[in-house]
């Protein structure tokens, strides 16, 4: 509990994003802080002992989690309903309540339909490659534990795959979905380019940041090794079809802007760093 406490205490009140830096629904939270200019503090965790830090914070098991106001939220459309709240400056939702409900109703497509389903896939090609992989989840690694990671791949590998419930079968589904998903999109597309009205919304930054792990757009703030490697055509070709693929690129080009993350005070940080060392594998941004 009192452990708890202090992850959520905040020595100046600023917002603190706990993400996971390869993520996309990590990405729609950051996107939405930075879209909005929030100024944030953000803390890493490597995928896998980020889960107990949100069943600490949240009760949860998923990143992101943002504290804010004293407050954990382990969603990322929650959080983005909390800063339209917090923070109406730069709105994500639209003014007009029927278009509002469309942009809300599209962004829960997008959450349920195709950001589980390019996880799947993208890990499930990334897994050819333990350096593709490594690259991307674990960009925080030095080069010591990068050896032993590669070294011991092959174990880990049998684990995810286990995890995610990679089969033929899990596969077929979502490349299914992925394709649907797309279709959703092309039929869904305004004549102004977005999705809903004729401005960036939460549908907008919702679908280009879940499809990001396949576009890796040049905006993406964190390493994508993945950009353009020839294990990911496949899948690159299935959203370009729709014009997901460019569609994406272009609203990362227009929209994604200047992160506002700024550094932790810095007892708050000589915390962290201390906690990260406990744990071994706590990475902070
Ligand atoms: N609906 C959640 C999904 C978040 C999510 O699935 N996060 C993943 C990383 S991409 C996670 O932390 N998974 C850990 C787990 O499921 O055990 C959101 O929008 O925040």
């Amino acid at each position: 509990m009192a452990h708890r406490a202090r992850l959520l205490t905040s020595v100046d009140e600023t917002p603190v994003l706990w993400h996971l830096k390869v993520s996309h629904y990590n990405e729609k939270a950051r996107w939405a802080l930075d879209y909005k200019h929030v100024r944030h503090v953000r803390h890493a965790a490597a995928p896998g002992p980020h889960r107990e830090i949100a069943q600490r914070l949240t009760g949860g098991k998923t990143f992101p989690v943002l504290v804010l106001d004293g407050g954990a939220i382990g969603d990322s459309s929650r959080i983005i309903e909390a800063l339209e709240r917090s923070y109406p400056e730069r709105p994500l939702y639209p003014a007009d309540p029927d278009a509002r409900r469309r942009a809300l109703e599209l962004e829960d497509f997008f959450d349920e339909q195709l950001g589980p389903y390019v996880r799947l896939l993208v890990i499930n090609q990334m897994l050819h490659s333990g350096k593709l992989i490594l690259g991307a989840f674990f960009p925080d690694l030095d080069n010591g534990r990068r050896l032993v990671a590669r070294a011991t791949f092959p174990l880990h590998r049998r684990r995810v795959v286990a995890d995610f419930g990679i089969d033929a079968a899990s596969l077929d589904v979502a490349w299914m979905k992925v394709r649907a998903a797309g279709e959703r999109f092309r039929t869904e597309l305004q004549l102004s380019g977005y999705l809903v009205g004729d401005g960036f919304t939460v549908a907008d930054l919702t679908a280009a940041a879940l499809v990001a792990p396949v576009v890796a757009p040049e905006q993406f703030p964190y390493p994508q090794p993945q950009r353009e490697h020839p294990l990911l055509a496949r899948l690159r070709d299935a959203v370009a079809e729709p014009g997901l693929l460019e569609w994406a690129k272009e609203m990362y080009a227009r929209h994604r802007g200047r992160s506002a993350e700024v550094r932790p005070h810095p007892p708050a940080h000589a915390d962290l760093r201390t906690r990260s060392t406990q744990r071994g594998n706590g990475q902070t941004a």
